[in-house]
């Protein structure tokens, strides 16, 4: 299990927000959950060199069943151009899935969400 956002040299901070099937959201204020669910870093904060992703993936035996909600966020742009495009990327059991969301500031337009079962 895998979900991946990524908006390449982008100056934007985008967050990537995993709640997993108990509840906990996994996110740059709280990288792990029991259920094994893991924040790998937080761009571009954290130092992504031009080339910005984020993966929140399973580390452990076997993920817990039951519903994935996958949130998208635009935290702040930095003045770069809009929309700020982002591409995200998820493996769910045997699925695959990608889409290019795009993200302005404001209500509506800053967050898309997309909900995974398991
Ligand atoms: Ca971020």
């Amino acid at each position: 299990m895998q979900f991946t956002i990524a908006w390449g040299d982008h100056p934007a901070d985008v967050d990537l927000v995993v709640t997993d099937p108990n509840g906990v959201k996994v996110h740059k204020a709280n990288r792990t959950a029991s259920s094994g669910l893991q924040l790998d870093k937080n761009c571009p904060d954290d130092g992504c060199h031009g080339q910005n992703v984020e993966n929140v993936y399973f580390e452990g035996n076997e993920p817990p069943k039951g519903k994935y909600s996958v949130d998208v966020k635009l935290v702040d742009a930095r003045g770069g151009e809009l929309p700020v495009k982002v591409r995200l990327s998820a493996r769910v059991g045997n699925k695959t899935f990608s889409a290019e969301v795009p993200l302005s500031p404001g209500q509506g337009t800053e967050k898309h969400g997309v909900t995974f079962e398991l």
